[in-house]
């Protein structure tokens, strides 16, 4: 059909098509000419195919020592170290996202790796003293089987190593679909993991779309745990069909990540973060910062001096030298972009910066769009209340910190908040009464780190962190152990002198 590169699913240690032998193109969003690959539009069939494997593997995988399996890991995440520049250009050209985004992507993964490596060394379960004597006890963790991870694009190897590391160190067996945008950079991680040695059958990568392939995975009865990476209205609709099985569900869902400015903050230092919080990925985390809540005493100064600063940014191609921001992901997303510059225009808010579409020369072949700021914005706005995951940011003025934690807490998504000041008491009011899984003083919004447990509250989650140790929750269950070598019946909660 074409001369372009083709890639298969990888089930049970083989590289195979479709079994209906369907396949779609991945395009640049940079530019829609620039095909990626071929990749397989998978189906029911092919889950099964993969979760069968996936099953098998497991009843070798599990028992293998944990600290080797922590080997593995950390061999992968050399290998992606090695090949971290050529891994980034893939994603640049895959999913748009500016080269020093992408060089990060991947560290991502590879301090996942490393880390979840050295987990493999700890595990850690606890002893705990009985009430009786002579009795021994203690918890540990146990893997659950097949986890099924369904994981987005606009972290397309970052996000996979956070389900698939502990999912495979607690010693269970993954089948991933990957975002149909993005598949190749999820299946150069895997290729890493191939490549230091994964057994066959314990890492299964089938492509594909959310409806044909995504669904089925999550239906599939021999899938114990679903890890989904996503909007709060698919992972909702995920979330009820795990509930109806009884399924082990971890939901990573939308944001609407406010940033608190006060009075007393160093302006130079929001204006370097508000720019990077917002236009950072092009605003497509669910990280991004996209309310910035500011005292009136500071807000207009502040409004115009990001307006300027934001205005510099170099909007382009993620692969050329000097772009600061790439495209958005799709038409599809780009049309939520435009969609909501529109309702924000409607609802009076005042456009400060931006608001088009930009197609001079190239930037016509892709869905390239201008930083957009408004300005005056009241809290209730849909702009100020729901999930846009684009470059527009809105500012809302108050007149004190009660009342910007307040609006700050007063939307339907609970994943990052941050505040600005120089003052030690707002900090930490703010640390205790923002309600988000993760809070930054003098930073955006962005740049969680891997080590510490990431999530968020309300639309935002379902409970469950990623990254940290507590991540390990996801992927395994508690087992207590109790060993009585006193040689006789002992009767827990029963006098036994009775
Ligand atoms: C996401 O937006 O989906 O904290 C993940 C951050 C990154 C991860 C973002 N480390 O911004």
């Amino acid at each position: 059909m074409s001369d372009h590169k083709v890639y298969y699913n990888y089930i049970g240690g083989e590289w195979v098509p479709a079994r209906s032998g369907k396949t779609y193109e991945n395009r640049n969003p940079a530019d829609t000419r620039d095909v990626i690959g071929i990749f397989p539009d998978s189906g029911a069939e092919d889950i099964a195919d993969a979760v069968a494997a996936a099953k098998e593997a497991y009843n070798a995988w599990r028992l293998v020592p944990a600290p080797k399996r922590g080997e593995l890991l950390y061999r992968a995440s050399q290998i992606l170290q090695e090949r971290k520049e050529q891994y980034a250009n893939d994603m640049t050209r895959e999913m748009g996202k500016v080269l020093a985004e992408t060089r990060g992507d991947v560290q991502e993964a590879i301090d996942m790796g490393y880390f979840m490596a050295g987990e493999g060394r700890r595990l850690y379960g606890v002893t705990t003293p009985s009430e009786l004597p002579n009795k021994f006890q203690m918890s540990v963790r146990q893997p659950l089987g097949v986890c099924g991870l369904i994981t987005p694009w606009n972290f397309p190897m970052a996000i996979p190593s956070w389900k698939i590391f502990p999912a495979l160190i607690c010693g269970n067996t993954v089948v991933i679909k990957p975002a149909e945008d993005t598949p190749l950079s999820t299946y150069n991680f895997v290729q890493a993991l191939v490549d230091a040695g994964l057994p066959k059958g314990v890492v299964n990568i089938v492509s594909g779309h959310g409806p044909t392939a995504g669904e089925p995975l999550v239906q599939h009865p021999d899938v114990k745990v679903i890890s989904f990476t996503g909007s709060t209205e698919v992972g909702r609709h995920v979330s009820t069909l795990c509930a109806q099985q009884g399924k082990h569900v971890s939901l990573e869902m939308g944001g609407k990540n406010p940033m608190i400015i006060m009075d007393d903050a160093d302006l130079d230092l929001v204006l370097a973060g508000a720019v990077w919080g917002a236009f950072g990925t092009t605003g497509q985390r669910c990280t991004a910062t996209s309310r910035i809540i500011a005292h009136r005493a500071i807000v207009d100064e502040l409004t115009s001096r990001i307006q300027a600063e934001a205005k510099t940014i170099q909007v382009g191609n993620g692969l050329v030298d000097g772009m600061q921001m790439g495209p958005s992901i799709n038409q599809g997303q780009l049309s939520v972009v435009e969609k909501y510059v529109k309702i924000g225009r409607e609802e009076g808010a005042e456009l400060v910066l931006g608001g088009e579409r930009l197609t001079d020369g190239d930037l016509g072949h892709g869905f390239f769009h201008q930083p957009t700021i408004f300005g005056n914005v009241k809290r209730n706005m849909r702009i100020a209340q729901e999930e846009i995951f684009g470059p527009v940011v809105s500012i809302i003025p108050v007149d004190s910190l009660e009342e910007a934690i307040d609006v700050a807490n007063d939307v339907p998504y609970g994943l990052s908040s941050s505040i600005y000041t120089r003052n030690v008491n707002n900090a930490f009011i703010a640390m205790r009464d923002l309600y988000t899984g993760i809070v930054y003083v003098n930073a955006p919004t962005i740049g969680a780190e891997i080590h510490l447990p990431f999530g968020g509250t309300k639309g935002t989650g379902n409970g469950k962190r990623e990254g940290g140790t507590q991540v390990l929750d996801t992927y395994s269950e508690w087992k207590s152990l109790y060993v009585d070598y006193s040689g006789g019946l002992q009767r827990a909660q029963i006098d036994n002198a009775e």
